[in-house]
């Protein structure tokens, strides 16, 4: 059978981001776990033109909520011309039942131990709705063809994945219930064996905490430092608490650290996030630092505690504590996750448009303010930590990695002005019906 895998944009008329390119490891393993008889094209619209008249027999397609709708779209056209369509991924592990108006297939959960058996009962014609493997074997190797990725993008990154599952299960977030709470290893010499075939320098592990299992991270980062590549991956604040493990990672070419930071109002930390104390987080702060390792942190506007004060209290604290980067979100009630079921039941949601739940959009009521003015507050914080004096002063903190630093942070800056511009554009006290700012003109 022809097999055509598809991770789809989440807007093909608007601006995304094509200066780093990070392709979506899920269509990867789904290519490595098909049999050799079968053939396979991978198709990241994100990079890549969809052609809808492919010749193929089945689609699958693999998507976020966000996506979601794009994701449906893309379904609902080639399942018209007669080809078999399964759907994966987060959202449509979430909401398997809307998935299916679209799919003839959804797997909820992960791809190994389900996909073999999908693509069997296509051809013996006993195609199943659904399909779900909650253990599955993560010790087989699944050979990863990045041949395809182009050699030319000075950023572009190699996804690996080293851990499923994360133990926190925030309100927010919908991982653990995908994923599980316990975290499941993948074996150290199958990420090394990733590694060495994908021929890159440049890696991104996707892992939600690298060092969520101590004794596996000490052994993969001293398994990575012979292999002389840089990386960059996510990671708790609790990284700053075991130098040996901060100096291993270094070592073993960690250049950068994504860290959910989520709130500096400290109430808000009971709640959401894992937080111990400010002060505990601003030491964990400058001991990350000082290693040499980027900081991006995550921050998230919004909260039920969340204030008009709460914006500049936020950018304050990123500058003053030099953070590299800073990824500044909405919150999110995305489905199946308590945050939503919550805000669903107080009638706290504007809609349900999946395409704008995106982080950048506000979909929800917020408790202290208008949701135009946590929209605003957010686009507004955003340029505040992006201004060149902001940039001047943080590189103080960040002295070791100048020119990451500055390209980085040059880079957030386009976007942080681009999204200025259309707020100021719009003129608009009133959100638009279809709540994004993005469309604001
Ligand atoms: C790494 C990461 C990123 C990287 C993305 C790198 C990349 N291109 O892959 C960055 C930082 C850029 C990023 C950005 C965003 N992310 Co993100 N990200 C993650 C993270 C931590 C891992 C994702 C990942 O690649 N995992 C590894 C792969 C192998 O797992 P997977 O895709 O789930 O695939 C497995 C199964 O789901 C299944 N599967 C998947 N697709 C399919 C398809 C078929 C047909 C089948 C059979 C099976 C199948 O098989 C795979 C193997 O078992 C997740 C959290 C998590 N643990 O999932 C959040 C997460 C996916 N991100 C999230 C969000 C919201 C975003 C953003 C929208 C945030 C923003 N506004 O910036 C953007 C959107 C980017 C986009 N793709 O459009 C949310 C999604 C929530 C939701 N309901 O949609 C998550 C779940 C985080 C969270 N805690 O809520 N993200």
């Amino acid at each position: 059978m022809k097999i055509l895998l598809v991770s789809p944009v989440r807007d093909p008329h608007k601006f995304t981001n094509k200066g780093i390119l990070i392709p979506q490891l899920a269509l990867f393993i789904l290519q490595g776990l098909t049999p050799k008889k079968h053939e396979v094209k991978i198709v990241e619209e994100e990079y890549m033109e969809l052609d809808y008249d492919e010749e193929c027999d089945v689609v699958a397609i693999s998507c976020l909520t966000s996506n979601a709708y794009r994701g449906y779209r893309i379904a609902d056209a080639f399942r018209e011309k007669g080809k078999i369509v399964v759907m994966g991924g987060i959202h449509p592990s979430l909401l398997p039942d809307e998935a299916l108006e679209h799919a003839d297939a959804v797997v909820i959960g992960e791809a190994e131990g389900v996909w073999e058996k999908i693509l069997d009962d296509i051809e013996s014609d006993k195609l199943q709705e659904r399909y779900h493997e909650p253990n599955p074997d993560l010790d087989r190797y699944i050979p990863k063809d990045f041949s395809t990725l182009s050699k030319k993008r000075i950023y572009n990154l190699v996804p690996l994945q080293t851990s499923r599952g994360c133990p926190y299960d925030c309100d927010f977030c919908c991982v653990t219930d995908i994923f599980g709470k316990k975290i499941k290893l993948i074996p150290i010499q199958h990420v090394v064996r990733d590694i060495k075939e994908s021929g890159g320098r440049n890696f991104i592990f996707l892992d939600d905490n690298i060092i969520g299992h101590k004794k596996y991270a000490r052994e993969l980062f001293t398994a990575l430092i012979p292999l002389k590549i840089r990386w960059v991956g996510q990671s708790s604040i609790s990284f700053a608490n075991d130098i040996e493990m901060m100096k291993l990672a270094k070592q073993s070419g960690c250049k950068g650290l994504f860290i959910g930071l989520e709130s500096v109002v400290e109430s808000n930390n009971h709640q959401y996030t894992k937080l111990k104390s400010l002060e505990d987080t601003k030491r964990s702060i400058k001991k990350i630092l000082r290693m040499g390792i980027i900081i991006q942190a995550s921050v998230i506007f919004g909260f039920d505690d969340d204030t008009h004060e709460t914006f500049r209290k936020t950018i304050n604290f990123l500058r003053k504590n030099r953070i590299s980067l800073a990824s500044i979100n909405a919150l999110t009630p995305y489905p199946g996750t308590r945050v939503f079921e919550k805000f669903k039941e107080a009638g706290r949601l504007l809609h349900e448009k999946w395409e704008y739940y995106d982080h950048h959009t506000v979909v929800f009521q917020p408790k202290n303010m208008t949701p135009l003015e946590l929209q605003i507050g957010k686009i507004i914080a955003k340029s505040a930590f992006s201004k060149i004096f902001s940039i001047a002063e943080r590189i103080v903190g960040n002295l070791q990695m100048p020119v990451l630093y500055l390209a980085a942070n040059m880079g957030y800056r386009k976007i942080a002005i681009a999204e200025n511009r259309i707020m100021r554009k719009s003129g608009s006290h009133q959100l638009p019906e279809n709540g994004n700012a993005a469309d604001w003109q």
